[in-house]
């Protein structure tokens, strides 16, 4: 099955043995009656496995050409289950630029658990391997990364992992499967907050994991039926039709995320634009090489260069929504510095160029010129 079909029907077959709907039911149960203790209909209580979820589970298992899904409450509770993997004495690797909310869970629960982040640029692959030691259980990654829209060399990082005997994982929300397949290029965990493009409307927050290994699926698995971070069969149904159009979704996202980028690398009062599809982007041709197009992410600072003129340009867009979040039909503007990213420590998000005038949009589905002419006015004021 091709991608563009596999959105549709992947996992799909017998998603209502009952009456043959077309689309799940959503299964709004907590539990399921058994004529003898232990003998059920593959259902027993909804926090181990629900119908709703379990038909998204193998929808997410399919358009990322893994074998096994899980649903979670959140992104965060997505990660947090991935990490539960590990224990005090471990040391994992991860980019020095992701999502703020990453960053707070290593840092502010999980190192408290003894396990040992190290945050480095992963631009250049090699460099992991100076922080790998017998310790070493995880390289954690994001391409493109939340918000400074580095691109990191999914197989090239892959190679070191096997080498070392290291799971690599890939938090892919910003790509999603439809422009890139982690798993295909050498990951073993593939993750996502649902939240932003898989969900896609901006209605329900979910988090997903995907993996092809047995072994690790079921210790996955285990731990999301044992710390029950679960997503529920209504916001599974809300995700599993997003999927449905993932792939028309992400090529118009795509075309207006290049075309707001072009735009804003011309104007006169911006100063740079961050977004892979440029020829001088670090890296360009990795981002050609493991990417379908660079979707609808763009940063970028202005000239000003002024947290004053980032904030007021965030206030004055109209058809953009001055919002949390992305990955929505709908445009958003952002300033990291004091939102998605206020929790990693000034100095340490300015290492990576989250600076103060940074500014984030996540580019949405609607007319190309409407976006322009809205970026265009809150510039000019
Ligand atoms: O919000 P939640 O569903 O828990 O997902 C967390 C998360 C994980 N990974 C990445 C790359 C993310 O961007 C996020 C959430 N990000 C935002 C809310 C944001 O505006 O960047």
């Amino acid at each position: 099955m091709k991608f563009n079909t596999k959105t549709i029907h992947g996992g799909q077959e017998n998603t209502d043995p009952a009456y043959g709907a077309v689309m799940p039911p959503i299964y709004q149960t907590s539990t399921y009656s058994q004529t003898t203790p232990g003998a059920h209909k593959g259902f027993e209580y909804s926090r181990s496995a629900n119908p709703t979820r379990t038909a998204l589970e193998n929808s997410l298992a399919s358009i990322e050409n893994g074998k096994y899904g899980l649903a979670f409450g959140s992104g965060l509770a997505a990660i947090d289950a991935i990490l539960k993997l590990f224990k005090p004495g471990d040391e994992i690797i991860s980019t020095n630029d992701l999502y703020g909310g990453s960053y707070r869970l290593f840092t502010s629960i999980f190192k408290d658990f003894g396990i040992k982040f190290h945050f480095i640029g992963m631009e250049n692959a090699n460099d992991i391997e100076n922080y790998i030691n017998e310790n070493t259980k995880l390289i954690w990654t994001e391409t493109p990364t939340n918000p400074m829209m580095n691109i990191i060399d999914i197989e090239a990082v892959s190679k070191i992992a096997k080498k070392h005997k290291i799971l690599l994982a890939v938090d892919n929300t910003f790509a999603t499967a439809y422009l890139q397949q982690p798993l295909d290029l050498g990951a073993d965990i593939v993750m996502h907050s649902a939240t932003k493009y898989l969900g896609g409307h901006s209605d329900v927050v979910m988090g997903s994991v995907v993996v092809k290994d047995e072994e690790l699926a079921e210790k996955l698995y285990f731990i999301q039926n044992a710390s029950g971070a679960i997503a529920g069969p209504m916001d599974s149904f809300l995700v599993l039709r997003g999927i449905k159009t993932l792939h028309l979704r992400m090529k118009r996202h795509s075309e207006n995320g290049r075309a707001v980028a072009e735009f804003l690398n011309s104007h006169p009062k911006v100063e740079k634009v961050y977004w892979p599809g440029f020829e001088d982007h670090p890296n360009h041709e990795i981002a050609k090489k493991q990417m379908k197009d660079f979707g609808g992410m763009v940063s970028f600072t202005t000239k000003e260069n002024s947290m004053k003129d980032a904030v007021k340009f965030v206030e004055n867009v109209k058809v953009f929504t001055l919002a949390e979040s992305l990955g929505g039909v709908e445009s958003l503007a952002g300033h990291p510095a004091s939102m998605t990213h206020a929790s990693i420590p000034k100095e340490e998000r300015e290492k990576t160029g989250v600076v103060d005038s940074l500014i984030r949009l996540s580019v949405g589905i609607e007319d190309e010129e409407d976006l322009i002419g809205d970026l265009k006015q809150a510039l000019r004021s």
